[in-house]
């Protein structure tokens, strides 16, 4: 209703109107400012041209100049890729043409159901395979920045040939925080757009508990808006997990899962080592009463997530043997990464000790801090009674597709820092995304050599904070820790002796507040008392106390900020994080669809004489070419001249060098 005024009303553009319409829609004659959004993007094309990225790039590398070509399919039309159609926009119109998608496991869950689809999952004969390559693939090696943009071009493709996939991870994580802050696209219109184009699919997400999607714990109101509202808006498994396995945290997960419609994924996040007897915090009993209580608060699939791929294939046979002895009915789906290059020997283990699902990312997303390799697997469990029923051929098309669109991601490489694979994983533990952001934030500091430092420290730090899983958020806890005591030429026992007198990180010190929830084990003491200085910490769920966000008057306020075009989403995206999304609005009303431009162009801009066909939306298509950048002029302005479908126009920009 925000946007409709008369003149988008079915009844008046059917001409069925008579004086009572009018009496009985008055908010119809609402009459709001045109949006513009031409002369907007021409706005933010022109800002990149004069002042440079508007969004930060991580290395000096640049994007590539390369189209990136989407596999053919029997009954495209050849003429017309041919002929230059093969863009975006054509392309997508062309395929939504194409006929009906082969079913999948998708229409199983949304015929029978969360249990049901659970039921047939676990019959199933072969190895199932989950995609990461929308999600943690991209988190893992370029920093998160996979624009919609892209993902769309690929998805006709993705539900045409891997309709077998048990699901696609392609939401949650970092991926909700980075689409609004660096990519300026709102990540429920991501998701959306990619169910209509992926029907037959499953869709999974990561979900950080009580902290949903961002990095603190919320309340629990937004937890069960927030799920309630990816169900409606496409989202149908949530791999539930806690950072510091803390089963109040993930059991509220859980419920607003389960309340929303949702399947529920419940995991363990993996740490230790349960095949070495040294090793006894984290051995097979901890994991299995773990599991055993998730199950109990009703998981319909469990997960074992080995966020940082220490998970050896002889741990992988014995921990998914003890649960899948212990749960014979239970899915059981297996998450690594492939940080020391063992990923795939792996996830054959665990497939062979009776996993269900594993996951990989397509070939050339995958590896090194990412997942193992879905051609890999597919190639080495073909004609076997594990069989995916994935076509290796298909897996080449998939991921010649990635192959050139990572090159347009080129300024978020992690292959600028990481170029193999790192068996020390098995020492430090340092997940897959934040290794490779420690490791760049050391490099970008001139301290490449710190890195070493840093690693090692790393475990020390996990030593020093009572040996915890590490993952977001508690892995930034430990991660600044080991920062802090590296920087201070801090040893573990100088930190322990001189706590009251040190000035902490924040995480560190929200940590041992408990503002995470209570560690396994409990807290070591006597630092934690040494570092809350006397004061109480909390030893309960933080959620329990936080109070409700009003919504009500959320949304008041961002309709007073933003104007009437505030969606029921943006006010929970604003119940997770107020600033970024406060901050994205702004950067609509300023520079308009900047998700519809292609890649290149969103990061670097265009070159004079360069010309682009723009999609803005369904049958909306905008033809722009730039023409001249202008000298300075004595306001310290250039003017930047486009042709906008044929027409002069020009845009006066500040340079701000
Ligand atoms: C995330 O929380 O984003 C993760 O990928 C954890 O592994
Ligand atoms: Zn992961």
């Amino acid at each position: 209703p925000f946007l409709l005024n008369v003149l988008q009303h079915d009844q008046f553009l059917s001409g069925v109107v008579d004086t009572y319409f009018i009496d009985e829609n008055p908010q119809l004659f609402k009459f709001y400012p045109t949006q513009n959004r031409a002369q907007k993007l021409l706005y933010y094309l022109a800002q990149v041209m004069v002042n440079g990225p508007q969004t930060p790039l991580a290395t000096d590398l640049q994007p590539s100049d390369v189209v990136p070509s989407v596999p053919q399919l029997p009954f495209d039309r050849e003429s017309d890729i041919e002929n230059g159609d093969n863009s975006y926009g054509y392309y997508e119109e062309m395929r939504s043409m194409a006929p009906t998608p082969p079913t999948g496991w998708r229409d199983v869950l949304v015929k029978e159901g969360p249990e049901a689809f659970a039921k047939k999952v676990r019959e199933h004969k072969g190895l199932l395979l989950m995609d990461t390559t929308f999600r943690d693939a991209h988190q893992s090696l370029l920093a998160t920045r996979v624009r919609t943009y892209d993902l769309k071009r690929i998805s006709p493709f993705v539900t045409q040939r891997f309709n077998n996939l048990y699901s696609l991870e392609n939401w949650g994580g970092a991926t909700f925080d980075v689409a609004m802050r660096f990519l300026h696209e709102c990540p429920w219109e991501r998701l959306e757009e990619m169910r209509k184009l992926i029907p037959n699919v499953p869709f999974q997400m990561l979900l950080r508990g009580a902290n949903a999607v961002g990095y603190t714990n919320y309340p629990d109101n937004v937890v069960y808006k927030f799920c309630d509202m990816a169900v409606k808006s496409g989202m149908d498994i949530f791999r539930i997990f806690d950072s510091l396995n803390y089963l109040p945290n993930i059991v509220v997960g859980m419920d607003a899962v389960g309340k929303a419609g949702g399947v529920i994924e419940a995991a363990i996040s993996y740490t230790g080592d349960v095949s070495d007897p040294s090793k006894t915090k984290y051995n097979l009993e901890y994991y299995v009463n773990l599991a055993t209580e998730l199950v109990k608060a009703g998981t319909h699939i469990l997960s074992i997530k080995d966020m940082a791929g220490v998970l050896k294939p002889r741990a992988a046979t014995m921990l998914v043997g003890a649960l899948r002895e212990k749960f014979p009915d239970i899915p059981i789906h297996v998450h690594t990464h492939d940080t020391a290059c063992a990923g795939v020997a792996s996830m054959l283990a665990a497939a062979q000790a009776g996993a269900d699902v594993v996951d990989v990312a397509v070939d050339s997303m995958s590896g090194l801090t990412s997942q193992p390799s879905m051609g890999a697997v597919v190639a080495a469990l073909e004609g076997t009674d594990l069989d995916t029923g994935i076509s290796l051929s298909d897996v080449t098309d998939y991921s010649a597709y990635w192959e050139q669109t990572r090159n347009l991601y080129a300024p978020f490489e992690c292959c600028k820092t990481l170029k193999s694979g790192n068996s020390d994983v098995y020492i430090n533990q340092i997940p897959g995304g934040q290794y490779t952001n420690l490791q760049f934030q050391a490099f970008s500091l001139g301290l490449a050599d710190q890195f070493e430092e840093v690693k090692k420290m790393y475990a020390e730090a996990n030593q020093l904070l009572g040996d915890i899983p590490k993952v977001t958020p508690s892995s930034k806890v430990v991660g600044d820790m080991a920062q802090f005591m590296v920087q201070n030429k801090l040893t573990k026992e100088m930190v322990e002796d001189r706590a009251e007198e040190l000035s902490f990180p924040v995480s560190v010190i929200e940590y041992f507040q408990g503002y995470l929830g209570v560690p396994p084990g409990g807290y070591p003491e006597p630092l934690r008392t040494k570092i809350l200085k006397g004061q109480q910490g909390l030893d309960s769920r933080p959620g329990e106390s936080l109070p409700p966000v009003d919504f009500d008057k959320l949304k008041a306020d961002l309709v007073e900020k933003h104007g009437h075009d505030v969606k029921e989403q943006h006010v929970i995206s604003a119940a997770l994080y107020p600033k970024v999304t406060d901050d994205f609005l702004e950067f609509h009303d300023k520079y308009g669809p900047v998700d519809a431009l292609d890649t290149k162009i969103f990061f670097v801009g265009p070159k004079v004489a360069q010309e682009m066909e723009v999609k803005i939306e369904k049958g909306k298509t905008l033809s722009i070419k730039t023409l001249a950048c202008g000298d300075l002029n004595k306001n310290g302005e250039r003017e930047v001249f486009f042709e906008l479908n044929g027409q002069l126009r020009s845009v006066k920009i500040k340079d701000e060098e």
